[in-house]
């Protein structure tokens, strides 16, 4: 925890220990409240208390005698940034000069339907309003310059933690916006792959934002591409972006899921859940079947599908049923794929990157292979794939029939 709170560009370490202490302390006395009064949890109150702390630390930014960046040499462009599983438009081996990518992203509070089984919904906290958050695409050397708004309707404080980042706790400790605030942060991408953001406001905000979806990837290309161990390039026909969320829905004593009016309404009882380590439900893209039905996503044989899988906060293992991970990137593009991955491995708090052409038709799985959580909990993705079947590959020699005994 104050390891958490230590970020080396703030100078006054002690503020940022007294405000986790702050946090901490303003979650205590929530779950205190709650018992008194149901469903109070004061959120404002632990949003004030702190506001002077974060206010302070971003004076001691605006203070700083470091040398302004040198932006000669970049272009600027715009990012579209889209909905998952969708990925923005993007060039795969970069043309031209490093560049200065601005994107623009809203803390939107949403209720969305988690289960439509079994009516279970959720006050999600989401970056543009999808969980996970819209994924973002540059090449090492280039800048993010991130336009971050939090809409002035909003019930809580947000602000933005990107792994892929260096210094100001991913820029979190630059990036605090309350609603009806929006700031500017902008970083260079060093290091290429993918990696996980998300939110962390401080003390158990941070897991309780992380687990209302808001969380998302950004994948860093090298300036020339993907390559094999070989040195060979490697491109991809399309982007299937999947976020793999785990959430902790509070049930009251009938063991039916509570509803609640606003965001944030559910804090002290999310607490009481979370605390348990088993969440009631962990999804692909926000929903049981998100990616399954009309949500399918769709390739052709023949076709490359780029699999990035995000998962910020608990550890995965995706398997492609009927399929491979051709090459797999659990680490960085400047390290060497892994091949012929059966199942591969997203740590909790990164993503992943698996490369795969398809070569028959049909239906594929994609699953988290922890199967309790694929086949039970929602962790189920469909990939719908068309094309001519290759008996040589497989083929039904006696389709199922009675044998006399
Ligand atoms: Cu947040």
């Amino acid at each position: 925890m104050t390891k958490f709170f230590n970020p080396g560009l703030m100078q006054t370490s002690r503020r940022n220990v007294l405000r986790g202490s702050v946090l901490a302390g303003a979650a205590a006395l929530t779950g205190a409240g709650a018992m008194a009064t149901p469903r109070a949890p004061k959120l404002h109150a632990a949003n004030a208390t702190s506001a002077k702390l974060y206010k302070a630390a971003a004076e001691q930014t605006a203070d700083s005698t470091a040398k302004p960046a040198d932006l000669s040499g970049y272009t600027r462009v715009k990012q579209e940034l889209v909905a998952p599983p969708f990925a923005p438009k993007h060039e795969q081996i970069a043309t031209g000069g490093p560049k200065i990518i601005e994107i623009t992203m809203e803390t939107s509070e949403v209720l969305m339907v988690v289960d439509e089984d079994t009516g279970a919904e959720i006050w999600a906290l989401t970056y543009n309003g999808s969980v996970p958050g819209p994924l973002i695409i540059c090449h090492e050397g280039d800048m993010v310059e991130l336009t971050l708004r939090n809409p002035v309707d909003s019930q809580m404080e947000h602000n933005i933690d990107f792994h892929a980042s260096t210094g100001a706790l991913g820029g979190g400790g630059l990036t605090h916006v309350y609603p009806g605030e929006e700031c500017v942060l902008r970083w260079k991408a060093t290091k290429p792959g993918c990696f996980t953001y998300h939110c962390a406001p401080g003390g158990a905000m941070i897991p309780y934002h992380v687990c209302h979806g808001m969380n998302g990837a950004i994948m860093v290309l090298p300036r020339d591409g993907l390559k094999d161990k070989d040195g060979n390039q490697l491109i991809y026909d399309s982007i299937a972006y999947i976020g793999e969320q785990d959430y902790y829905l509070p049930m009251d004593e009938n063991g039916e899921y509570r509803k609640y009016d606003t965001a944030g309404e559910d804090y002290t009882d999310s607490l009481d859940a979370m605390r348990t380590l088993t969440p009631t439900h962990q999804v692909f893209n926000g929903a049981v079947g998100a990616l399954t039905g009309e949500g399918a996503l769709k390739a052709k044989v023949g076709e490359t599908v780029l699999m990035i899988h995000n998962s910020c906060n608990v550890d995965s293992r995706p398997h492609l049923i009927g399929g491979h991970g051709e090459y797999v990137w659990e680490s960085s593009f400047s390290d060497q794929p892994m091949t012929g991955m059966e199942t591969w491995f997203v740590r909790g708090g990164s993503a992943v990157a698996a490369m795969y052409t398809f070569e028959q038709p049909g239906v594929y799985a994609y699953v988290n292979h922890n199967l309790i959580i694929g086949a039970m909990l929602g962790g189920t993705a469909h990939f719908v794939v068309e094309g001519e079947w290759d008996n040589a590959l497989m083929e039904q020699v006696v389709a199922p029939r009675e044998f006399e005994a």
